[in-house]
């Protein structure tokens, strides 16, 4: 799909953050769970910087995306939390997003998780946060290029069990699941209200729906959640995971697009 993309600044604080309304999709996830390489691998250009180190706080980095198909809209890479050295992320990460969501602003996320890590207690966390504080929110499964065939029905299929929602398998190396995750932002960008570029609407920003009560992320230091049995009968695991995903999808009205074709 033909993207036009431009990075358009880090913020610091929320009065950095663009102003005009255009819609935002936030990518949230543990650091190196793969956040930048995705947004390059979305625009299909290396505009969003990747290291495998975390570097200082900010609050997000704002790209505008104008797709060929669809209206314009920022993605918003925030810091990772989890990172198990330095300082402690899971304060700055509550800062951040508590600062970020609590605008008044209406954002969709996308909580990102590493296939070679299921149910981990900090991914679960801002998971079940991030359904309080985003209008919508989807979840993506990142790098499942480096799981073989069978590992990753294992993975998405515990993925889905611990966080009790469909999941879309990606790759930013690959380009799997690119396009579907295309269609599930640019629905997202599509259903927004279209703002005026107003001075008004420059200098105030824009409430598309009433705000809602600011919640803190509390994330929880790196460990593995309670240990539970995510699979259910063996014939039930051996579907394969476009099976999974489509059955899990007609039972949830949040869920990432029925689309399977690429
Ligand atoms: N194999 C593979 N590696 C990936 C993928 N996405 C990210 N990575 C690698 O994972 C590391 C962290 O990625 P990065 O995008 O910086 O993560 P971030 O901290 O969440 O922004 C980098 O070394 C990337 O090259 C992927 O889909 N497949
Ligand atoms: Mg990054």
């Amino acid at each position: 799909m033909k993207v036009n993309a431009t990075f358009v600044l880090s913020a610091a604080r929320a009065a950095d953050l663009p102003r005009d309304g255009f819609p935002e999709v936030a990518l949230i996830g543990r650091s190196n769970v793969g956040k930048s390489s995705l947004i390059n691998a979305l625009v299909r250009r290396t505009i969003a910087r990747t290291s495998s180190t975390p570097g200082k706080t900010r609050l997000a980095n704002v790209y505008r995306v104008e797709p060929a198909a669809g209206s314009p809209l920022y993605l918003m890479d925030l810091p990772g939390y989890g990172f198990a050295k330095g300082r402690t992320s899971e304060e700055e990460f509550a800062a951040v997003t508590s600062e970020y969501f609590g605008r008044g602003q209406a954002v969709n996320a996308l909580l990102l998780v590493d296939a070679r890590h299921p149910g981990l207690a900090n991914d679960l966390e801002a998971w079940t946060w991030l359904k309080t504080a985003a209008v919508d929110c989807g979840l993506v499964v990142t790098k499942i290029d480096k799981l073989a065939r069978g590992e990753r029905i294992r993975a998405v299929k515990a993925i889905e069990s611990v966080h009790e929602h469909s999941v879309l398998p990606v790759s930013a190396v690959t380009g799997e699941g690119l396009d579907e995750l295309w269609t599930q932002i640019n629905r997202w960008a599509n259903s927004s209200r279209t703002p005026k570029a107003t001075a008004e609407t420059r200098a105030t920003p824009t409430r598309a729906t009433e705000p809602k009560p600011r919640p803190t992320a509390r994330i929880a230091p790196e460990k593995k959640a309670p240990k539970r049995d995510p699979f259910v009968a063996a014939d039930d695991f051996h579907r394969g995971i476009l099976q999974i995903g489509a059955a899990k999808r007609t039972r949830t009205s949040t869920g990432l697009p029925a689309t399977t074709s690429r």
